[in-house]
């Protein structure tokens, strides 16, 4: 309690020093909106939803987007703000991740669950083709086989991930790689067993999929490959 209240006032310090509200939001990258209850800026905040609640629907209900976004997702960046220490320099979400290894585990857990869900929101859009085209296309074709052959081993290991975790699509150089991560870790961090840079992703934790789905998380899958937005995944490719 006692150090909480330390960390408040140095942070209030901060801003009072720093004075110049631009230089600051051109530093944490995130900032711009005030935390509930709070008298200073969030370091990270939660982004904006690119789409409504519904708007995956019928293969992502809305109570679940609402519950994953308004709770969930909210939660991480909450509890990622408590978790960093009191400093004028907090690093961008993905230099975060890139050394990750050095801040508290909480960090880690709060912080990739803050990246991981900020991504997920992207990497879907109920206006989304059905599979990639141009450059993206022939990248799957050339790692894969085909699109259904990279299907199925994408599936494969988002099936597989035991417990709670993610399945990525990645970029190593100029070829694309399938992973998973355990809990909220993602490729980017510095002690993740296969790293690259992240093109897709998929939240296979429970909350992602129980209210519709209950333990089917195949079934969840198989609906999820509907909304996957190949023009971001395109775009993160390029
Ligand atoms: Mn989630």
């Amino acid at each position: 309690m006692g150090s909480y209240k330390s960390q408040l006032n140095n942070r209030r310090a901060f801003i009072k020093k720093t004075a110049a509200l631009a230089a600051a939001a051109a530093t944490l990258k995130f900032s711009g909106s005030l935390s509930r209850g709070r008298s200073f800026p969030a370091l990270f905040h939660l982004p904006q939803l690119p789409y409504k609640y519904s708007a995956l629907e019928p293969h992502i209900d809305g109570k679940t987007m609402e519950i994953h976004y308004t709770k969930h997702h909210q939660a991480y960046v909450d509890n990622l703000n408590k978790a960093l220490p009191s400093s004028d320099q907090v690093p961008a979400l993905e230099q975060l991740m890139e050394k990750i290894s050095t801040y508290a585990v909480a960090v880690r857990n709060n912080g990739g669950g803050h990246f991981n869900h900020s991504m997920f929101w992207q990497v879907m859009n109920p206006a989304s083709g059905k599979s990639p085209d141009g450059r993206l296309a022939e990248a799957v074709t050339a790692s894969f086989g085909t699109f259904e052959d990279f299907k199925k081993l994408f599936t494969n290991a988002a099936l597989t991930r035991f417990g709670s975790g993610w399945a990525w699509l990645i970029k190593q150089n100029d070829q694309l790689v399938i992973t998973s991560t355990a809990n909220q870790d993602n490729p980017l961090m510095d002690i993740a067993e296969v790293k690259g840079t992240p093109l897709l992703c998929l939240d296979v934790w429970e909350h992602a999929y129980y209210l519709k789905y209950q333990n089917k998380r195949a079934d969840y899958i198989n609906a999820w490959w509907n909304v996957v937005d190949w023009n971001e995944v395109a775009r993160r490719f390029q």
